[in-house]
């Protein structure tokens, strides 16, 4: 036992009237939600770079939070999975996710940090069997260290190329160890700076040939989760190269990798794409994509990736009622991908973070599940569409031509009258539950 988090209470659930500070007054792991538990809902899962990694730099200044296992080594290594798995446990987060570089020290060369990466996934795999802590995700930091400032996959330099996917092969190794419920790829340089040093379309190529040997070697060693790519629009390069869902998936047909791949859908690359968080869901959705959620929002301000815990209801609501339309969370995850901000220096901010961002979850999920159950919306929907459920309607869409169509205006005189979308009306329904 580290004492990092000495004095912090095991945080339980204690209602909605509680006023302390170190309880859930929502998030209830034991409630049922429409027929399920509500911790099977969420799955929530702490990213571990920027709870345990993340030093509290911007572009403004460096370091502000003094953590005891800051440094480069093995055994500070050691000392930082000792406190990951107490913030866990003090939680009862049932999953975490990790890159390789946040939780071993860098080595000399590949095969120095491979055996480090080796080492530490063996003691995380100790720590799981004692804890019951799970694993949602492992990914690769292909994006810090210089070697891939021109990218990982889409890099010139095909030495880059062979260094990246030998540490993507080490990185689902250590996954499937850990019995990892989903693999993830965010192009973290997969893009470019200017169109003057770079060729879009072969970097294009390598990035799906880097993805096609992914999948080959996860189907060859049994890897059963997903592997999940996580759009974003751009940064750190000016034009990422997975976009948004919608771009994403046209990537994946382009390889034939569309019913293999999945993704990774994070609210604030969402906002950075232009879109809302429920567009990009219900887009994945619509086109069997969906695979998990990074739930850290963006400031509407910055206009960058500021990585914050949720606390807006209304959005996240929105967020879980599209999640279970398309289903619910199956493999994948709710993950706070979030950093505190970087005055939050307490162990205690980082652990109340936790707590609010489950909290605003529990709210927006049981809202969600509130809409649904009453159905008013749905009904809505539905209404507004049901002209297509006629015969003639569908006999239209499968096999009428643009001429039978047209002779068919003729006849009948179909002269369409506006109907009001109601927008308001909705958003009526929607204030009542959250
Ligand atoms: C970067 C980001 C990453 C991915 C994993 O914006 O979201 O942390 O989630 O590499
Ligand atoms: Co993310």
């Amino acid at each position: 036992m580290t004492d990092f988090f000495a004095g912090i209470p095991q945080i339980k659930y204690e209602g909605p009237d509680s006023t302390s500070e170190f309880a859930f007054r929502y998030y209830n792991p034991d409630e049922i939600v429409m027929g399920k538990r509500m911790d099977k809902h969420l799955r929530f899962a702490t990213a571990y770079w920027h709870s345990f990694a993340w030093p509290g730099g911007d572009p403004f200044g460096g370091q502000t939070f003094e953590r005891p296992w800051f440094g480069d080594t093995m055994d500070l290594a050691l000392i930082k999975a000792d406190v990951a798995f107490e913030m866990f446990a003090l939680l009862g987060q049932p999953y975490f996710c990790f890159h390789d570089a946040d939780v071993r020290p860098e080595g000399k060369n590949f095969a120095e940090n491979t055996a480090n990466l080796e080492r530490i996934t063996d003691y995380f795999a100790q720590k799981m069997e004692q804890t019951g802590t799970k694993l949602l995700w492992g990914t690769a930091n292909l994006f810090s260290n210089c070697r891939f400032m021109a990218g990982a996959a889409t890099n010139p330099d095909p030495d880059v190329f062979a260094y990246s996917a030998a540490t993507v092969k080490t990185c689902i190794d250590a996954t499937h160890k850990l019995q990892g419920e989903n693999y993830v790829l965010w192009g973290g340089r997969e893009g470019y700076e200017t169109l003057l040093n770079t060729d879009l379309a072969r970097e294009r190529q390598q990035a799906g040939r880097f993805l096609c040997k992914a999948v080959d070697y996860a189907h060859r060693i049994g890897f059963k989760g997903p592997l999940l790519i996580e759009p974003k629009p751009q940064e750190p390069t000016k034009h990422q190269y997975d976009y948004d869902v919608a771009t994403v998936y046209g990537f994946l047909k382009d390889f034939g990798l569309e019913n293999e791949v999945k993704v990774n859908i994070e609210q604030g690359h969402a906002i950075l794409a232009g879109h809302s968080f429920e567009h990009e869901i219900a887009t994945a959705a619509a086109l069997g994509i969906f695979g998990s959620i990074d739930m850290n929002r963006n400031d509407y301000q910055s206009g960058w990736d500021t990585d914050q815990f949720p606390n807006n209801t209304p959005e996240v609501t929105m967020a879980y009622y599209e999640i279970l339309k398309a289903g619910g969370l199956t493999t994948g995850g709710t993950n706070f991908d979030a950093k505190l901000r970087r005055q939050s220096l307490d162990p205690a901010d980082l652990i109340l973070a936790h707590v609010g961002g489950m909290d605003i979850c529990a709210r927006g999920l049981k809202a969600a599940a509130a809409m649904l159950e009453d159905g008013t919306l749905e009904d809505r929907r539905q209404e507004r569409y049901a002209g297509w459920d006629e015969s003639g309607a569908q006999e239209m869409l499968e096999t009428a031509s643009f001429e039978d169509i047209e002779a068919r205006v003729r006849e009948e005189d179909i002269n369409p009258h506006p109907k009001s979308g109601a927008q308001e009306r909705l958003e009526n329904i929607v204030n009542r539950f959250c």
